[in-house]
């Protein structure tokens, strides 16, 4: 995984990024044709990661892709793992298919034993088409990037490989020591007959050795100790360091100590009351796509601090790394939610391949994102027909995995639909979307809605539950002002959003905020609403220009404590 600390000390690693072969096929017929023995020569190059629809020609392509690579590998065992290939994705090595993966934006990897050393052949299939049974679906409000978007890396093997390390603790009552858990998997590659020895360290100190069978198989590991700790918090992000090192192979993650509960319809962090100051980002500019630098991800994080946030919402997948890395740094939280948007007819959401799509997604963001601290919130979906018994069902089936997985966490959905929606038993705190100034009238309506809400909260026995605003805004087009107050002028949105705020703070009821949305964002979505196919509620620009509504929102959000 590509980090921003060093995670690996001894395993040795090697970039997949660079140069691909590349070439289309508008007519899916690469399969049939074996392009995976011979990749057709065609001399195109793709840059990984990219979203190909950066380069000249291919904005709006949509369906299969090929990327091929001669790669050299100098162990006899590997690993290659690819932390992100946009929608569906087969892989194939010197002609033999390694596997399948389902999902843009969780990583997957192949195990290679028993490899030749030297030179190989590594080709992938992506395919970036979308259906009523994709997730994202046909209609999501987002654009449908493709290609191979986030890293590729290869491992090199050689007796050991330590993977899924894991880190669970426990805080005292006063939250000045924490009871440790570490996880991990140990594989011994070469059978040795005698038993190995991992050794845990907690930053440089070792803090045990943990005897496992060199049989050749997968082992787990667990390993409990207790340590003094300064706690994670939004004005001192206070990270520590655990290491896992058995014979030649390591890993390193990253864990801040912190606790994130609800307590009546208070949220509470580190067991203070905290208001959440958010806004909803995609990971989206224009130059490059859902792929953008390092750099580029910081500039995001300042103005989104200078806004006032201590939140961002992760509309609506799963983040790179590097953008974990430098929340769990800097000491803003996160909702991480999959792409699983908008689903409006019983027919839909029933079909088991949506589902099972999703429950795999879910366990994936899970495993993977496990011990990034920023997250702090699950969201299981958005906007799906939640007053339908078939959503009732999918809400309790993936509010049971979520919380079987990961107890120390919240977990909610955004819903469209708060004053029928009847899911609301399987969150921790209730999420609304809800665009008064928009759409559906004006901002006068916000009073007697939550009115509305308040008895069928009740009427639904979750009125004892905090809510937040998951979504509210309007649209502005960049540089439009006018002297009148009206739709897509920068008066029109930053003024929505001060009386939309102001609404949320007098009903009492609400406990944050997310404003749709942080910065314009390019959409496919076929609608009259998406004025030079961006979703223009951004309050700046897709190239990160505020408009009047940034100053409005920062206003507010300095005087909410
Ligand atoms: C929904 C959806 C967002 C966006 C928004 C809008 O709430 O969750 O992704 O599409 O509407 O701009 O209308």
């Amino acid at each position: 995984m590509s980090r921003l600390f060093e995670q690996y000390k001894k395993r040795n690693t090697v970039s997949l990024n660079g140069f691909w072969q590349f070439c289309t096929d508008e007519e899916s017929k690469g399969e049939k044709e074996k392009w995976f023995i011979n990749f057709p020569e065609k001399g195109e190059k793709m840059y990984v990661p990219s979203c190909f629809n950066n380069s000249f020609g291919l904005l709006e392509y949509k369906g299969i892709v090929w990327y091929n690579r001669e790669i050299t590998i100098s162990s006899t065992e590997a690993l290659i793992e690819f932390e992100g290939v946009l929608g569906a994705c087969k892989v194939w090595l010197d002609g033999e298919l390694l596997g399948c993966h389902y999902g843009g934006y969780t990583t997957f990897s192949f195990y290679l034993s028993n490899i030749e050393k030297g030179k190989h052949s590594l080709t992938v299939l992506a395919d970036n088409s979308s259906s009523s049974e994709t997730i994202p679906s046909d209609v999501a409000d987002w654009f449908s990037y493709g290609g191979i978007s986030r890293n590729v890396n290869l491992y090199e093997l050689n007796s050991t490989f330590i993977s899924d390390l894991k880190i669970n603790y426990s805080l005292n009552d006063n939250m000045t020591c924490a009871d440790i858990s570490v996880k991990a998997n140990i594989k011994s590659i070469k059978d040795f007959k005698e038993k190995g020895e991992a050794k845990v360290y907690f930053e440089d100190e070792a803090v045990s050795v943990i005897p496992y069978e060199r049989n050749g198989e997968t082992q787990e590991i667990t390993f409990n100790f207790k340590k003094d700790i300064e706690l994670w918090d939004i004005d001192n992000p206070k990270l520590y360091y655990i290491r896992i090192e058995a014979e030649d192979d390591d890993i390193t993650e990253r864990i801040g100590f912190r606790k994130i509960e609800v307590q009546g319809k208070k949220i509470l962090l580190n067991g203070r009351k905290i208001f959440l100051k958010g806004v909803n980002r995609h990971e989206d500019y224009p130059d490059f796509g859902h792929t953008f630098p390092i750099s580029l991800m910081q500039k995001d994080i300042d103005i989104i601090k200078n806004l006032g946030c201590n939140t961002i919402r992760g509309a609506h997948y799963p983040n790179t790394h590097e953008f974990l890395d430098l929340l769990d740094e800097q000491g803003i939280l996160f909702w991480s939610e999959i792409p699983m948007w908008g689903y409006q007819t019983e027919e839909e959401l029933k079909s088991e391949v949506l589902q099972s799509r999703a429950i795999d997604m879910h366990i994936e963001m899970i495993n993977e994102y496990y011990n990034h601290t920023s997250i702090v919130i699950w969201g299981m979906f958005n906007e799906i027909d939640s007053k339908l018994p078939i959503a009732y069902d999918i809400a309790q089936r993936i509010f049971t995995l979520i919380r079987s997985m990961d107890s120390s966490r919240l977990i909610t959905f955004a819903t469209d639909r708060a004053e029928f929606d009847i899911c609301f038993k399987f969150c921790d705190f209730i999420g609304i979307n809800k665009y008064f100034g928009w759409y559906g009238g004006g901002t006068d309506a916000w009073k007697g809605f939550f009115e509305t809400l308040k008895v069928w909260f009740k009427e639904q026995g979750v009125d004892d539950k905090p809510v937040v605003m998951s979504e509210f805004g309007g649209a502005a087009l960049y540089g439009n002002h006018t002297f009148d107050n009206i739709k897509w002028s920068e008066e029109y949105q930053a003024q929505l959003l001060t009386e939309s705020i102001e609404a949320f703070l007098e009903s009492g009821m609400v406990t944050g905020t997310y404003v749709w949305h942080f910065a314009d964002a390019r959409t496919v979505r076929p609608s009259t609403d998406r004025a030079r196919g961006f979703n223009n509620k951004g309050i700046l620009n897709e190239y990160r220009k505020p408009k009047s509504a940034y100053f409005a929102v920062k206003k507010m959000y300095e005087n909410i404590k």
